[in-house]
């Protein structure tokens, strides 16, 4: 068989099958490819697929309804036609009964990087095209957080993100980077649609190369290549506001900060400066007090200031800081950090949100549309910021506070997902177990038998990328990629697209639905959006069968200006988008709210998960939930890379040898990571690059929650969900704040039982 090209979130590759076995090779002219390639080869006959549809027995039996067996119950394989009929009069019971507002589609999840048969754009698109609507989420596990703030205090996150070249700017420019949160190069190779070219590692190494300086600060070491740090400050997790605060004050201090920047460029200086002082509350955020909180020197503060006032200073702030309580105050820190620096849209300064969490961010804008799939439209007003989930399950007609509104919980009888794995993402699973007891029915599209499709009743075998043609394209990449199929479905698996074409046939809908299109025919009409619009701009616009005959587009990057460098050079004619069009220090709007736990201008807000707080005292080691280096998030847990990086095929627990010491664990133990919200297993790995008092434990071992004698209920593969809190990062966002989490760890004797993603 030929090689055909192909495509997945972490890097375009191509692909074929020899002796029936898959080889992949990556794409030729990426620089650096991610090993999450490896995966891929194992993924398509792993036993873990689902080759039949699927009913719990439960369900079967008693008919819809709260049913706390979900997790636990046998299911009956059954024939397609049979489940589409359940499927359908289901679908049409709950919108007679109740309405489309008691159908949760938000249905979250990453799914493969194909933009026609993503899952979450097909299930959308069939709820709305052919029930009404549904309950939709707003926001991401991501970047909920900051994508909330933004807007208030810069711009969306779109324009923040990604209308500027930060990754060429840090490559040729930065003299200092302060990377509050690292620049991980795991993060760095990942982007929604695919990355033809990975270009973090050589924008780093290059800027290194000409004399910029890194300065990492995280609790782990190599949340930077650890050739290119300069200096490491390891602060006591979840205290970058503080640690920041520190530098603002000393700035403040020495006279260094820029007035007539924050005068021209920036609304609300003054009343942040205040509280930095302490005029407001008596405690002034000096480097000694920010010391303190971080465990950071004072002498290292006040030195860093000092250089980052003298240098082309760039500060940039992952994504993983705003993924935890209160997490709006690191970015809004950071930016009022940078424009205390007065370089804020210069070549090589001022702030990036993102930049290594997230591969495309950083690269040029595109100059033309991608091809997207419509989706309709949606009847249902009713939202949830995507991490209340649970919330929303447990607590129908609840009020709570978002952004200024007050929101009430719709009342869910169906839960219908397809792409993700709630059992991986979402925070506290044994809470999450008693929010999925209650709706009627739940329904999962899934190729693999994740724990998410434990927890439903009816569970439908979706393909995997390689099993179909799709188009893979991603913002900021400079290729659309043709995903040629590589093998045919394996057992009975269907696209999303089928079965919801099959579904809408028994609705009454499959001409709204599928416009009466095959797969290729969508394609096609995808792919014209991009065409047409290089087209009108008189660029070369093969059609088609040329593109995908060639296997790849290149895309031209668009002329415009980025956002703040614009911005710098005329504040009135490219004014931001936040209501004073400045950069908002102080944000009158988000004052109005009246939150504490999100006030109207950056603040040190001490959150209940962290190591100078009083819950540390019964559980002493702060555990950091980050992304994996194996695998995306929970997807093809079981490849070769992944499985590389397990102890005794489970995740791998990385421990400072101090606290390993003191606990009587030796590396490659097996022990047990427990709080009052639950227990998981892992093998341990002793790291002295991170700070005693931190563990890590990265997201994404399957859930598998089993009772072994003495120890009672763990995960036995390792998720750190079991352990982390459900609840919103603040008032204004509602974001995911499953990063940091106190836990103990003790050593345990191997179990029985092993490890198994897939079990
Ligand atoms: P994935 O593992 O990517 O995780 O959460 P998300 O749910 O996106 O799940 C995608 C699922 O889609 C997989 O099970 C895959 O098999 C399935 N799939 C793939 N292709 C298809 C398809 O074509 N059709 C169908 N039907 N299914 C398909 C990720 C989320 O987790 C994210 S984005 C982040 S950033 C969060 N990070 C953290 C964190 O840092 N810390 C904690 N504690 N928790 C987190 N959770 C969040």
């Amino acid at each position: 068989m030929e090689w055909r090209s192909h495509s997945s979130h972490w890097g375009a590759f191509s692909a074929r099958v020899v002796n029936d076995r898959i080889e992949i090779a990556p794409h030729p002219q990426d620089p650096a490819p991610s090993p999450l390639l490896d995966n891929l080869a194992a993924s398509a006959r792993h036993s873990s697929r689902i080759l039949k549809p699927m009913v719990r027995k439960g369900w079967l039996e008693n008919g819809p309804g709260p049913d706390s067996r979900r997790g636990k119950d046998e299911f009956v394989p059954m024939e397609w036609p049979v489940v589409l009929d359940l499927l359908s009069d289901e679908l049409k019971r709950i919108v007679s009964k109740h309405s489309p507002a008691a159908i949760f589609g938000g249905s979250y999840g990453w799914s493969s990087a194909g933009r026609f048969h993503h899952a979450q754009s097909q299930v959308h698109r069939f709820l709305n095209t052919s029930v009404g609507g549904y309950v939709r989420s707003v926001n991401t596990y991501s970047n909920g957080t900051a994508s909330v703030l933004l807007p208030h205090v810069l711009g969306t996150l779109e324009e923040v993100t990604r209308k500027n070249s930060a990754l060429s700017d840090l490559r040729d420019h930065a003299e200092l980077v302060v990377a509050f949160g690292g620049l991980p190069i795991r993060n760095g190779m990942v982007s929604g649609g695919g990355n033809s070219r990975h270009l973090l590692p050589d924008a780093i190494a290059t800027a290194r190369a000409r004399g910029a300086e890194f300065v990492l600060i995280s609790p782990i070491r190599d949340d930077l290549p650890p050739e290119m740090e300069t200096q490491w400050l390891a602060a006591r997790p979840a205290t970058d506001t503080a640690l920041m605060l520190g530098l603002a004050y000393t700035l403040v201090e020495q006279g260094l900060h820029d007035r007539a920047f924050l005068d021209r460029y920036c609304t609300g200086y003054q009343a942040f400066e205040d509280y930095l002082r302490g005029r407001t509350d008596g405690v002034a955020k000096s480097a000694a007090w920010a010391a303190e909180i971080t465990g950071i020197a004072e002498h290292d503060i006040r030195t860093l200031a000092g250089r980052m006032a003298e240098s082309r200073t760039m500060i940039t702030v992952s994504y993983s800081l705003q993924r935890s309580e209160h997490g709006e105050q690191p970015v809004w820190m950071g930016l009022t950090l940078a424009a205390m620096l007065g370089q804020i849209g210069l070549d090589g300064g001022g702030f990036y949100f993102g930049l290594g969490s997230i591969g495309n961010v950083g690269k040029p804008p595109l100059g033309v549309p991608l091809p997207t799939l419509p989706q309709g439209t949606n009847t249902v007003a009713e939202y949830i910021p995507v991490a209340r989930l649970a919330d929303m399950l447990l607590g129908p007609g609840e009020t709570y506070q978002y952004n200024g509104k007050t929101l009430t919980y719709p009342n869910i009888r169906m839960v219908y997902w397809a792409g993700g794995n709630p059992f991986h993402h979402h925070q506290n699973l044994r809470r999450l177990e008693q929010a999925f007891s209650r709706p009627d029915t739940i329904v999962v599209h899934e190729p693999f038998l994740t724990a998410t499709t434990r927890f439903a009743d009816i569970v439908l075998p979706a393909t995997i990328t390689m099993e179909r043609n799709d188009i893979g394209a991603s913002a900021n990449d400079p290729n659309i990629i043709a995903m040629k199929k590589i093998i045919d479905p394996i057992g009975e698996a269907r696209d999303d697209f089928a079965i919801f074409s099959e579904l809408a046939q028994r609705l009454g809908t499959a001409e709204a639905f599928t416009e009466g299109r095959s797969v290729d025919e969508w394609l096609r009409v995808m792919y014209s959006r991009t065409r047409d619009a290089l087209d009108a701009k008189g660029l070369p616009a093969p059609d088609f069968d040329t593109f995908w005959d060639d296997g790849e587009l290149a895309l031209p990057l668009s002329q415009a200006p980025g956002l703040l460098s614009a911005f710098r050079s005329d504040p009135q004619a490219h004014r931001l988008k936040t209501p004073s069009g400045l950069i908002e220090i102080s944000s009158e709007t988000v004052a109005g709210f009246n939150y504490s736990d999100c006030p109207g201008h950056p603040s040190w807000i001490e959150p209940t998960e962290w190591l100078g707080g009083a819950r540390a005292a019964q559980f002493p080691l702060q555990l950091i939930a980050n992304q994996p280096p194996g695998r995306l998030h929970s997807q093809l847990d079981f490849g070769d890379n992944s499985q590389r990086t397990k102890v005794s095929g489970r995740e791998r627990l990385r421990l400072h040898p101090v606290d390993a010491e003191r606990r009587g664990i030796a590396d490659g133990d097996t022990v047990r990571v427990f709080n009052d919200r639950g227990a998981c297993l892992a093998g341990v790995v002793l790291s002295t690059g991170q700070r005693p008092g931190t563990a890590q434990l990265p997201t994404g071992a399957w859930y598998d929650p089993q009772d072994l004698s003495e120890i009672g209920r763990v995960c036995i593969n390792g998720n750190p969900n079991v352990l982390t809190q459900d609840i919103g990062s603040s008032r204004l966002s509602q974001g995911c704040s499953g990063q940091l989490v106190l836990v103990e760890v003790e050593k345990i004797a191997a179990p029985d039982i092993a490890a198994d993603p897939g079990r």
